[in-house]
């Protein structure tokens, strides 16, 4: 490590600032690697601080200091101090104005946090602690500033200069200067500050408030990207409306600009007024980008738009508190998104990130709660647990308190906090008070860490006609908590009951039957004890339990279901995500079949009925084709991984290849039909109907390609060759790529061809780049060496790592987790560059080695080799000393 051992910071040790910075007023003279920063803050003592002595200390890092001033008088070296991270001065009036001066180096800032420069232009990333790189400054969420901002640069080079907030000034200086300077009227933490210099092109757009008032709306790019913005600037136009019609929130400044840039740590950054986003997360057109890709792009816009209130008008109190804000817009822009496509398909595809990743991000090493008690490095918990699982958390809440209640809830949180750092306990008193209810028990979500498990039993009595339902909770040790430390949680278990006609109506003994309840067979149960017993009366015919319809809670549910039963949810439940659900269990069933037959060097059986269900489903017009397709998808290996006990990476993958096999064998002739009868030329749309149908039409040509055809590889050849959009086009590259039957030159030469058609286009090019790197042939981590040295590579680039290194160790298990350890040696060379470059990214890529302990013992001592070597490296940014720190403790 480079000097002592990084330090845990502690949510119970948070104390209010001893300073507030009235004003923030900043000045950036723009130079590659010698960038004049000068700033003057009127600053003056908390009134509310605990110990009003304190001296001054403000955070500083890689800062070059020219001057300091405090009410014009210059500060001689005697009179502050300077550490690795801060700037001290002893003595400080209680009223001043402080003034400094520092020289920073954008063009050397690989770790793409403060100012730094992506290709030509200038941008700034300051959330979490990245405004420090920029300035001497109280970075914390808590002090909330009033900023102008004035950026001068040469005008040929850097026509466009742009701040939060409005455009108060603008002009031209000596020797081909100029400058703009802007003005943010709302308060703000310095990590909403941004700033973007450059040679941009825009497009532009209005939008009338639900109050009248006239927004203009800009989408600013290189100008070769300026036809890929319109899906941007029409997601943003939805996003605005829908949050003024399900929030009643609207938009606050006259302008609103996001700025694409290549080089960026993650999707976007919602800085007021100018949102900065990650190019990946903003352009958009058929030809280059797939319906995921799409969807991707409107979701993002409008997360980082509904941020302007979750987040920037109501921010947050500490770091700890992140899932406030995110959590919060999380669920926000997954509404949006179910009520802009399909509600169904939304919630499977949540669930699926959620139950792969979340749920093993909660049973590894770096497991915390939503909000965490401490941290070494806040950049490592922008996690799935504070996002995703934090979405969840608010979701339930959603459920509990009915949509009516909720949005009172929400109404009275904002106009209560407007303006401020808040804090969880905020959020949750505004729900209370808003619904009268009670969340005490409720907030352990936020404080206790893991998965919660669910095992359910039932008895029927058909005397009676009353069934009993038994539920009981447990959630297993995680680092900061064993299981028996742990309290029971608040759950909200959705379910119904479901008989031979369908769903049978729900009566609870005891309780009256509410007559103003349409649907009666549908009931949220409220699980608060470790155990519970339900008792349901008037039932004629032994039911089959549904449980967590549309994923309640995000609990692991236990039931012993038999395949008859899985099979009848899946062709008669009324909720469509526990039919799809009952597929995803019936189809882990049979792919672990398969596994243990493997094991046990037997005869591999594959369950005639589940051919004959997915049969069912691919025939079966009256579905919702994308439903369809997703029904057809087998688990991934990702998934059977998170699930198993012990992962057997071999196993599992040829289990799945296995049945995937069986299943395109058997069902060849529906495929093929199916597969026509989606292919039909039609000009391109991307409205859900036109996606639903290539997402059925591809997912079906990923079947036919493993019957290792020539019939089947001529249909791939023949959709890359004709396709007019990148969905069909990538799906196609990718079955050939993936067939052994294609052939080693077919391979290559199709490769080629697509490489030469899009190198201009680096999103498209890094498409290419993770189709190969996922590639589970033998032989990927050698495909993968050769990839790197590829042109089109470039290890400063945050997407291109994410392409080639993040898609092969955490999307090509059988390659990255071969035997000799091989793909854990080529993590740790990587991690250990990109620990110097570009620490952010490093600590990412290391998450498929904290999984070691759930490998055979031969791989476990392989990959905590890896993890030791890394940690051995001397100078050890804080970001991988936590992880690594963490996964290695016993
Ligand atoms: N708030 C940013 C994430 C910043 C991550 C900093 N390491 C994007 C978002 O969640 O909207
Ligand atoms: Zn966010």
């Amino acid at each position: 490590m480079k000097d002592a051992q990084p330090k845990s910071i502690y949510l119970k040790d948070y104390r209010k600032p001893d300073f507030l910075i009235e004003t923030t007023e900043l000045h950036f003279n723009l130079d590659p690697s010698a960038t004049v920063v000068k700033s003057r803050l009127k600053i003056r003592r908390n009134p509310e601080a605990h110990t009003p002595s304190l001296p001054l200390t403000l955070h500083g890092q890689d800062l070059e200091l020219i001057s300091l001033h405090i009410d014009g008088k210059t500060l001689q070296p005697s009179e502050y101090e300077i550490g690795p991270e801060t700037l001290t001065i002893n003595t400080v009036p209680n009223e001043f104005v402080f003034e400094a001066e520092v020289k920073i180096n954008p063009e050397g800032n690989t770790s793409l946090e403060g100012l730094y420069k992506s290709r030509t232009m200038y941008c700034t990333q300051c959330e979490a602690e990245g405004f420090r790189k920029i300035t001497y400054y109280l970075d914390r969420p808590d002090v909330m500033s009033e900023f102008t901002t004035t950026i001068e640069a040469s005008e040929s080079e850097f026509p466009v200069l742009l701040s939060n907030g409005n455009l108060i000034d603008s002009g031209k200086r000596e020797n081909g200067q100029h400058f703009a300077t802007w003005h943010d009227p709302f308060k703000k933490p310095a990590y909403l500050f941004a700033l973007v210099g450059g040679t941009l092109d825009f497009i532009e757009d209005t939008f009338t408030t639900k109050s009248g008032r006239n927004i203009t709306l800009r989408i600013f790019v290189e100008t070769k990207d300026l036809d890929k913005c319109d899906h941007a600037m029409l997601s943003l136009k939805k996003a605005m409306r829908w949050d003024e019609e399900v929030y009643g929130l609207e938009y606050d400044l006259d302008i609103f600009m996001i700025v694409a840039v290549d080089d960026f740590n993650m999707g976007a950054m919602e800085n007021k007024g100018l949102n900065i986003f990650n190019t990946s997360c903003v352009l958009a057109k058929p030809e280059t980008t797939t319906d995921a890709g799409f969807q991707r792009v409107e979701g993002v816009v409008a997360h980082e738009y509904f941020h302007n209130w979750s987040g920037n008008r109501v921010t947050c109190r500490d770091w700890f508190q992140l899932s406030l804000k995110e959590g919060f817009t999380v669920f926000r822009d997954s509404e949006f998104s179910a009520d802009m496509n399909s509600r169904t398909v939304k919630r499977v595809e949540d669930v699926s990130l959620l139950r792969t990743l979340q749920f093993a991000e909660d049973g590894g090493p770096m497991a915390h709660p939503v909000r965490p008690p401490s941290f070494i490095e806040i950049s490592n918990f922008y996690t799935l647990t504070v996002y995703e699982k934090g979405c969840e958390v608010v979701r339930m809440i959603h459920t509990l308190l009915g949509a009516e209640n909720f949005r009172k809830g929400s109404d009275l949180y904002f106009s209560r906090h407007d303006g401020e750092a808040a804090t969880i306990e905020n959020f949750v008193k505004a729900m209370e008070d808003a619904s009268g209810r009670d969340l005490t028990q409720f907030t352990r979500w936020y404080s206790q860490a893991g998965t919660p498990r669910i095992n359910a039993t039932d008895a029927y009595d058909e005397e009676s006609g009353t069934y009993s339902l038994t539920l009981t909770q447990s959630c297993p040790t995680t680092p900061e908590a064993k299981q028996e430390e742990k309290q029971p949680f608040h759950i909200p278990v959705a379910m119904g009951l479901l008989g031979d006609a369908g769903n049978l109506p729900l009566k609870l003994q005891g309780q009256p039957i509410d007559a103003d309840t349409e649907d009666n067979t549908n009931l949220v149960l409220e699980l608060t004890d470790f155990e519970q017993t339900f008792v349901f009366e008037g039932l004629n015919e032994k039911p089959t339990p549904v449980l967590l319809r549309d994923f309640s809670a995000p609990v692991k549910l236990n039931y012993n279901y038999s395949r008859e039963q899985l099979t009848a949810i899946m062709s008669r439940d009324s909720d469509g995500f526990s039919r799809w659900d009952a597929c995803q269990k019936l189809a882990v069933a049979v792919i672990e079949d398969v596994m243990n037959a493997y094991r046990g060097d037997q005869k591999y059986d594959i369950d005639h009925a589940f051919i004959e269900t997915c049969r069912a489903i691919l025939i079966d017009q009256s579905l919702d084709k994308a439903m369809v397709a997703l029904m057809l998808q087998l688990p991934t290996e990702a998934y059977l991984s998170e699930i198993a006990t012990e992962i057997d990476v071999e196993a599992i993958h040829f289990a799945r290849q296995y049945v995937r096999k069986a299943l395109a064998e058997s069902l060849s002739e529906e495929l093929e039909s199916v597969y026509r009868a989606n292919s039909n030329p039609e000009p391109f749309s991307a409205s859900a109907t036109a996606m639903a149908k290539r997402s059925l039409k591809n997912t079906v040509l990923s079947y036919l390609i493993v019957t290792e055809t020539d019939e089947s590889l001529h249909l791939a050849q023949a959709q890359l060759d004709a396709a007019t959009n990148m969905t069909d086009e990538l799906a196609a590259l990718s079955a050939i790529i993936n067939s052994e039957h294609a052939g080693e030159s077919l391979r290559d030469q199709v490769l080629q061809d697509f490489y030469l058609r899009w190198s201009d286009e680096a999103l498209v090019v890094n498409q290419w780049l993770t189709a190969q790197a996922q590639v589970s042939r033998v032989g990927g981590l050698e495909r993968v060496q050769q990839l790197m040295q590829h042109e089109a590579f470039d290890i400063k680039n945050p997407n291109k790592i994410r392409a080639v290194i993040g898609a092969f160790c955490g999307g090509n298990p059988v390659n990255f987790h071969r035997e000799d350890g091989a793909g854990y040696e080529f993590l740790a060379d990587q991690i250990l560059t990109l620990n110097k470059l570009n620490p952010q990214i490093a600590s990412r890529l290391l998450t498929p080695l904290t999984k070691w302990r759930k490998y055979d013992s031969g791989r476990q001592a392989l990959m905590r080799a890896a993890l030791e070597r890394i940690m051995s490296e001397p100078e050890l940014s804080k970001d991988v000393y936590e992880v690594v720190s963490k996964s290695l403790k016993d």
